[in-house]
């Protein structure tokens, strides 16, 4: 790596955020980084120095395994070590931090009249109470608890009280359907769901319990005794005068099962002992895309976890105490878990968490919250930028942004016009654009700037964070050196990084570390320019990102094909100005059956229902045949440029039969 000498237009990070900054210039940037490589033993130990520990380590800070030819792929961090996330994240700060009385959370609600203040002592309380609510019901440690929330601060105090008491949480973002809650529950096999009556999105009023009941429903028909428990939060009803109040009449109730919050946690003493689990416990299973279809349950583990999103968090936001932080991602996906809950509260950090949308009630929704919490450092998605950037400036004009310092990005590449709109409009030219590339596997950021140290070109996610080696293979494995452009691979593992698939070790080492031993692959394609940035290029894989949400192919094909007209389907991306890639399908109807409008609308109503509205397809189009290489796999590169309209289609010579693309780009008007 070395020091930047790029032509282009480079941003250099401001000289006052200099002056304080955790790691001020490129140079300590470097000598940290090699500290990291070179001992990490003696680099880790320093970080977990800061924790409170029940039980020393007895083994190494890191060890593992990821060369397959060699024996089962392994992580471990700690060894011996026994500890509890929920006491360092709170007990931690309220009884020798003195922060109790600071703010952990401004909760801001779908309506701008709904906010509520949370402090550390406050969330203590709750989180002891509602942890004492689980035992009751019997939640024991490694129990798996699956919680399906909106954007409320009881969704943060359940996954606190899981881990206080060692309970494994699964949460399902509340914008799944009861198909994939039910999928997910089955899979976790969870005694308990947490879910709520309902919540607003916007001006849409969703009924998650009737969600969850379907969902539970699904669950018994397959089988499944699972759920004995529905613990339900009144918040629509509770905190959303809206009229349609929805009481315990209203609410779908099965009386054996189901059990309102604020009854039980009206009587649960407030204080409980957290259980001391060991280093290598898992803390949560967060459910991704795979591209086989069926979603992997990622695990992550107590201490390296810790460890890793606790320094994240201080290094690339470079925070202070002092902070007012703003992730707008949903806890439903990883960014929420690392950034929202687990990262911000190990440091002591104040954070804003917004239930509602960017432009609801008005476009200037976000603004408005950045004036009124005085926020500082703020986290958000390329799409959500690119959205917001089609109201122009005057929606921002409106509100003083004075306050912010750092700005961040994650979810997909994002592309230099954005970036640029970000910087300038919003940044007012002030404010570093960290741009953090990670995964829902990788537990924290891998590749990202820090924000006082790092020159910044647009569109690039820059240098690895501390412990992290990454490396740039091509199609046989072997290493790409300089500039160059392949796999993004990693060759050792950081503590951070997912243990296993839950229950399928199999599968894990399958996905991650067949396709070349001895490097944990990310599934991105990646190029290194000459002064050694990376810059990510997108899923090498069958994968979509549509609004920073990934999703595999073969997930959407699955639920296209359980329509009694299609036969076949195959479902590529296609650019998109807002939501970064859209869905663009190819259908093959069964004989006689007749494309038109109504088949269309039956199709994106059944993948909406199966995996959620994130996956309505934007383009149905009709396809006699797909184009497919004579083993008989769907060339999907090929539909790619037709969903693009691009005519340059190269080499066909794999294709089992060449006529079906130009019958493809025929029938494509009727497609938009
Ligand atoms: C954190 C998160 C992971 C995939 C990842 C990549 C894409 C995320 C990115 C980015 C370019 C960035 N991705 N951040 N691509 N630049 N800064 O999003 O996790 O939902 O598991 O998605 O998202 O393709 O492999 P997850």
């Amino acid at each position: 790596m070395v020091v930047p000498e790029s032509q282009e237009k480079m941003y250099y990070p401001p000289v006052e955020l200099q002056r304080n900054a955790h790691v001020p210039d490129f140079n300590s940037y470097l000598v940290m980084y090699k500290k990291s490589l070179e001992n990490p033993e003696a680099f880790w130990r320093e970080v977990a120095d800061e924790f409170f520990w029940k039980k020393p380590a007895t083994g190494p800070m890191l060890q593992h395994n990821f060369d397959m030819t060699k024996g089962n792929i392994f992580v471990n961090c700690m060894e011996g070590a026994k500890t509890n996330m929920c006491y360092n994240v709170l007990d931690r700060h309220v009884k020798e931090g003195k922060l109790g009385e600071k703010v952990a959370y401004y909760w801001e609600g779908n309506s701008p009249d709904h906010h509520m203040t949370i402090t550390y002592r406050q969330l203590l309380s709750h989180v002891c109470r509602c942890a004492n609510v689980l035992k009751q019901m019997g939640v024991k440690r490694g129990d798996r608890v699956s919680i399906y929330l909106p954007m409320i601060p009881e969704l943060i105090v359940t996954m606190l009280a899981c881990a206080r008491i060692g309970a494994v949480h699964s949460i399902v973002f509340a914008g799944f359907s009861s198909e994939s809650l039910c999928e997910r529950i089955m899979d976790a096999q969870s005694s308990v769901l947490v879910t709520a009556d309902g919540v607003y999105r916007g001006e849409k009023l969703i009924n998650l319990k009737q969600i969850s009941d379907e969902a539970l429903e699904k669950c018994r028909e397959k089988g499944s005794s699972g759920v004995t428990t529905c613990l339900v939060i009144k918040h629509q009803a509770q905190r959303t005068r809206t009229g349609t109040s929805c009481n315990k009449l209203q609410t779908p109730w099965e009386s054996e099962r189901d059990v309102w919050w604020d009854e039980v946690m009206r009587d649960s003493p407030d204080e409980c002992e957290p259980e001391w689990m060991d280093a290598e416990d898992p803390l949560f299973i967060l459910y991704t895309s795979g591209s086989t279809g069926k979603p992997k349950g990622v695990v992550h583990t107590v201490a390296g976890y810790l460890l890793y999103t606790s320094l994240t968090f201080r290094y690339v936001f470079d925070h202070h105490p002092d902070d007012v932080y703003w992730c707008t991602a949903d806890i439903g996906w990883i960014t929420g878990h690392s950034y929202i809950t687990y990262g911000p509260l190990a440091n002591g950090a104040t954070s804003v968490l917004f239930e509602g949308l960017p432009v609801h009630p008005h476009v200037g929704r976000f603004w408005e919250i950045i004036e009124k919490y005085k926020v500082t450092k703020f986290y958000t998605a390329p799409t959500a930028i690119r959205l917001l950037m089609k109201y122009g400036q005057e929606p921002l004009r409106k509100y003083d942004l004075s306050s912010l310092r750092i700005l961040g990005t994650v979810g997909e590449p994002i592309n230099p016009e954005a970036w640029r709109w970000y910087h300038e409009v919003v940044g007012q030219g002030r404010c570093p654009v960290v741009d953090t590339f990670w995964q829902t596997e990788t537990g924290g950021h891998v590749l990202t700037p820090l924000p006082a140290a790092t020159p910044l070109k647009p569109g690039s996610a820059t240098f690895p964070f501390f412990g992290v080696e990454p490396a740039i293979l091509n199609e046989h494995g072997e290493e790409l050196e300089g500039v160059t452009e392949g796999y993004l691979v990693f060759r050792k593992p950081w503590p951070g990084i997912m243990r296993t698939i839950y229950k399928n070790q199999e599968l894990f080492e399958n996905t991650y570390f067949r396709k070349f031993p001895g490097f944990y692959v990310t599934g991105d394609g990646c190029r290194r320019d000459k002064d050694g940035y990376y810059w990510i290029t997108g899923r090498i894989d069958d994968m979509l990102n549509v609004s920073g949400h990934l999703m595999s192919t073969a997930e959407v094909e699955a639920a296209l094909m359980l329509h009694q007209s299609v036969s076949e389907a195959a479902v590529v991306s296609r650019p998109h100005k807002v939501k970064g890639e859209c869905l663009y399908c190819f259908v093959t109807l069964k004989d006689s059956k007749e494309f038109n409008c109504k088949l269309v609308e039956d199709l994106k109503r059944l993948v909406r229902e199966k995996i959620g509205p994130i996956a309505t397809p934007d383009f149905i189009q009709n396809a006699p045949a797909l184009p497919k290489t004579r083993s008989g796999k769907i060339m999907r590169r090929i539909l790619r440029q037709i969903a693009r309209n691009e005519k340059d289609l190269g080499d066909l010579s794999t294709l089992a039969d060449p006529k079906v693309v130009e019958v493809l780009f025929n029938q494509r008007s009727e497609a938009a």
